[in-house]
């Protein structure tokens, strides 16, 4: 068991597939991962998007894979708690680090996160996964992402859907698809009568730490005068190997690796904390 964790946290995430843990983060870490927001805001990547409904509220900025050229990202991977506390709730001998997400909702930004989960985005199988949900700004409950609780239980996968249109990414390869029958994402209203909502408000040092089959949403940025800037990191325990999408994944790389091959065998994917250390 981390020190980060109680058994309850560690329950909770695996029953609800979402958990919010309180003061992991010290100031070192808030402080590195807003300088590397910062150096991430002026030298954005091809990936990165800036989205807005009516290009006049504020925008919606997505950007990933840069760690390796944020020094304070790849610290923060390498050193910060989150690599010990994934392991230990996806139960897993290891944390391997997938990829960084930077998605901040600058002040009265009105896009909305549509509902989806991450795992169908990505050329990864197996369930034990874990997002890290850092906020570096204070986010009130109207302004929280929500997550359908136990949906990673429902054996369900769903097409991945642009943030910018809310449409399922285009079909392109079935041949090469694992044997997963992928359904739309279901409908708000669905999501709200048929699941229990999770939502935290959260400031900054606390984090979400969440299940890539969990299916979350957030509303837009209601807050006139405050950002809501969030670094998202992206971990694969014991179990993780590629899998087979008939779409082009995001991010769009195998690690150089295989259909079927464990991700522990890709330098572009490394080995960050394991048990025995
Ligand atoms: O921050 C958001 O609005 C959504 C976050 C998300 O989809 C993720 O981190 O996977």
């Amino acid at each position: 068991m981390s020190e980060y964790l109680t058994q309850q946290i560690v329950d909770d995430y695996r029953r609800d597939g979402a958990v919010c843990i309180r003061n992991v983060f010290n100031n070192y870490w808030i402080e590195k991962v807003i300088e590397g927001i910062e150096r991430n805001l002026k030298n954005p990547s091809d990936y990165s998007e800036s989205l807005s409904s009516d290009g006049q509220s504020g925008a919606f900025f997505n950007d990933y894979c840069n760690w390796r050229s944020i020094p304070e990202f790849e610290q923060y991977v390498y050193q910060s708690p989150a690599a010990q506390i994934c392991a230990a709730l996806m139960d897993s001998e290891y944390s391997v680090f997938y990829h960084e997400h930077v998605l901040i909702k600058e002040a009265a930004a009105n896009q909305l996160t549509p509902w989806h989960h991450d795992q169908a985005y990505y050329p990864i199988n197996g369930f034990k996964n874990c997002s890290i949900w850092m906020p570096l700004d204070p986010v009130p409950i109207e302004t929280a992402v929500e997550f359908a609780a136990a949906s990673h239980l429902d054996n369900k996968w769903y097409k991945p859907r642009k943030f910018a249109t809310h449409l399922n990414y285009n079909i392109n390869n079935n041949d090469v698809c694992d044997k997963i029958a992928y359904n739309d994402v279901p409908s708000d209203q669905y999501i709200r009568d048929n699941y229990k909502i999770l939502s935290f408000d959260v400031k900054p040092g606390d984090c979400i730490a969440f299940h890539m089959r969990t299916l979350h949403g957030a509303p837009g940025n209601l807050s006139e005068s405050t950002s809501r800037r969030v670094l998202s990191t992206r971990w694969l325990g014991d179990d993780a190997v590629i899998g087979a999408r008939p779409w082009i994944t995001s991010p769009p790389t195998t690690g150089g690796l295989d259909i079927g091959q464990n991700v522990i065998q890709s330098k572009e994917f490394p080995l960050i904390w394991t048990r025995s250390k």
